[in-house]
């Protein structure tokens, strides 16, 4: 095998001479060297795309020749490629291109590249988009919807298919290979003849790159779009129905990939509103679009008011089902059997459903991880969940194994990431969310990868010859800002988990501004329980936590042993997953030997302190960066501080009502007030900056 170290490229470049705006992502352009492409003699988009990729982005020796050859191979799985420094070969188009993408990141990030074979773990890679049909992002922090807009909604401009080409560009580099379009809160709107052609039109733009179209669809539909009066999953005029808003849908895009489907879930309607199953429902829409080789990604985001213990419904509902959904339905669970909270432990379906395809949905933009305001490298926290071992068919089922088909034979293999795309011009918001839209990417090509590298990774692509005056060599820049920054970004999503909910403690922020600040009071009159801090933490005079054991809710017992027993022991629970598990009184004493409410208050302190330091890294990096994105990054970490201190407080002061016992002398005192603090309700956010011209 061949190993070739690819030189680090330091001069020459011509990003460095470059506004950075971020709007080119990881996809920086750099002065390319004259390379001869020899490819199939075929009327092919993605292999123009690839070829076009090669000429204008080749970094190699000047003069060379490479091959892209389509050629069955077995050894080669989905959209995987087989890659030596001079060709490419693939079974699909889709997996040519991909093999150029990754030659090209080599050659950029100076990794050796050995002649072999790349799979992806995943056979979907998917974006989930919650844009709705007026143009707002439900949960979105980066500026309005790409592909949707209040006023002209349907008229497809030049500057709409640029900015989607350049957001199918971006997925393809990094392997994503699916778009859902619209939020899973859907309107029925989305279906209309009206907003499909617009589907079409993002759709023709999305394809070159090969990226394939979803759409999420409400159940009701057929009553709010069709006038029918049922939408009753067995009803055959509703299943008429379905069939031709299929047909219809095929019409305009033949590759459509299928539907992403919340039922009976936080309001949505259902199957169960007509005494159907999940099955029944997501059986039915299956059968619809079988013909057309459709998927149906059906979500296990399911909870109601009435069970005692949230986190256990989902597993509740669906493990009975197992076996019952069609081959091409892919049961859609998210990390953590709450919320996507900062730390949750894997949600216990995974591994448990055993005759159904399941797949991971990961949020990338941050709900409950500070939105576009606080700096969060997420790919530790993906890893953390595909990499927890299920124990369900023995040692070594992990979350990862358990959906990608290594453990159980499930027909199709899938993941969704819910996106952090928007309009500003860097995509994301902050500078550095855009490593969570390229780590998922990432991920879900190859789930074994390290948080690590990929961060690495991301910084080479992202800000490499960024600064005015270059560093004086790779090794200087290497250690002045690779290492750095990537330590900074390793840390950054448990100083997070620290300042907010550390321990296991989860959901106890505020929901007036959407889930960004503290709020463990949180909870107007009439709220109903399950949507308030109380409920998650249970802070009492005789202690905190969620008390899940088997003398609690028992939701212990959804995991296989020897986990039941694990978290079922306060002595042998995981510290972080402590409070999730345990309600402990506030002297409980820790495996450190000191008391649940002292460790409590070093792991809020320890959140503040990271975000100081993460600020004293980051302004030593200056030289090394572009004014533009230095002071972006700068001015986010600065309120990210001010607002990590107002989550210290407000949780340890709040807290201490309960506990009765000194903050600890090593902790930074407070220095606001609980009272302040609760009519404040809402720490300080940076303006907007302007909106991509
Ligand atoms: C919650 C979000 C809500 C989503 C819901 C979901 O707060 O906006 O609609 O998840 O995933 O985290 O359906």
């Amino acid at each position: 095998m061949k190993n070739i170290l690819l030189s680090f490229c330091f001069l020459g470049t011509v990003s460095g001479l470059r506004a950075e705006d971020g709007h080119q992502l990881w996809l920086r352009p750099h002065a390319a060297t004259p390379v001869t492409v020899v490819a199939p003699a075929k009327n092919s988009v993605l292999l123009a795309t690839a070829r076009q990729e090669l000429q204008q982005g080749w970094q190699g020796r000047a003069g060379a020749t490479v091959t892209l050859a389509l050629k069955k191979d077995k050894a080669i799985r989905y959209d995987g490629f087989r890659l030596s420094t001079q060709s490419v070969q693939a079974n699909t188009e889709r997996g040519i291109l991909y093999g150029v993408y990754e030659l090209l990141r080599r050659q950029q990030t100076g990794q050796a590249l050995a002649d072999g074979i790349s799979n992806p773990s995943y056979e979907h890679r998917l974006l989930n988009h919650w844009d709705n049909p007026d143009g707002s992002v439900e949960r979105g922090y980066a500026g309005q919807s790409i592909f949707w807009r209040k006023d002209s909604a349907l008229v497809v401009t030049k500057r709409d298919q640029k900015l989607w080409q350049e957001y199918a560009r971006a997925n393809a580099s990094i392997g994503i290979n699916g778009s859902v379009l619209n939020n899973v809160n859907a309107s029925p709107l989305i279906l209309s003849a009206e907003y499909l052609g617009r589907v079409k039109a993002i759709a023709d733009a999305l394809r070159p790159y090969g990226v394939k179209t979803y759409l999420s669809v409400k159940f009701s539909s057929p009553v709010l779009l069709g006038g029918l009066k049922t939408a009753d999953p067995l009803d055959p005029a509703v299943i008429k129905w379905w069939q031709s808003k299929a047909k219809e849908i095929y019409q305009q895009v033949p590759d459509f990939g299928g539907f992403l489907v919340k039922a009976s879930s936080e309001g949505q309607p259902g199957p169960q509103d007509y005494g159907r199953t999940h099955a029944d429902g997501a059986n039915m829409l299956a059968d619809v679009v079988r013909p057309y080789g459709g998927l149906v990604m059906w979500r296990a985001f399911v909870y109601s008011p009435s069970d005692k213990d949230r986190a256990k419904q989902a597993y509740n509902e669906f493990v009975p089902l197992d076996g019952k959904f069609r081959d091409n339905v892919i049961v859609q669970v998210k990390n953590g059997p709450v919320d996507f909270q900062p730390r949750e432990p894997f949600s216990p379906l995974f591994g448990a459903l055993k005759k159904t395809a399941v797949m991971p949905e990961f949020q990338i933009t941050q709900e409950y991880l500070g939105h576009e305001i606080d700096l969060a490298y997420l790919a530790p926290m993906w890893e953390e969940c595909l990499q927890s071992d299920t124990y369900q068919a023995g040692p070594g089922s992990t979350v990862a194994r358990c959906t990608d088909g290594s453990v159980y034979r499930q027909a199709h293999s899938a993941m969704a990431g819910v996106s952090n795309v928007g309009l500003d011009t860097n995509w994301t918001g902050h500078d550095f969310a855009q490593a969570n839209w390229y780590a998922f990417g990432r991920l879900a090509w190859n789930s074994s990868t390290k948080s690590a590298q990929i961060a690495e990774e991301w910084l080479k692509l992202t800000f490499q010859n960024a600064a005015a005056q270059p560093a004086a060599s790779a090794a200087d820049w290497n250690a002045k800002f690779l290492t750095p920054v990537t330590q900074l970004m390793l840390a950054s999503r448990e100083a997070i988990v620290d300042y907010s909910m550390p321990m296991g403690l989860h959901h106890i922020m505020s929901a007036t501004h959407g889930h960004y600040g503290p709020g463990p009071w949180w909870g107007p009159p009439g709220m109903r329980a399950d949507w308030t801090p109380p409920y998650y933490h249970q802070a009492a005079a005789n202690g905190v936590g969620f008390d899940r054991t088997k003398t609690g809710s028992d939701a212990v017992s959804q995991y296989h042993e020897p986990l039941a027993s694990q978290f079922n022991d306060p002595a042998t629970c995981p510290d972080q997953y402590l409070l999730w598990f345990h309600h402990l009184p506030w002297d409980f004493k820790m495996k450190s030997g000191r008391t649940l409410w002292d460790e409590l208050a070093l792991h809020y302190d320890r959140g503040v302190q990271q975000v100081r330091q993460f600020q004293r890294t980051w302004d030593q990096a200056q030289p090394y960066v572009d004014a533009e994105r230095f002071g972006a990054v700068q001015n986010k970490l600065r309120t990210q501080s001010g607002n990590a201190v107002m989550w210290k407080d407000a949780c340890l002061l709040y807290f201490q009502q309960f506990s009765r016992m000194p903050i600890p002398a090593a902790v930074e005192p407070p220095m606001h007030t609980l009272e302040a603090l609760i009519i404040y309700d809402t720490p300080p956010r940076p303006p907007r900056p302007a909106r991509q011209p």
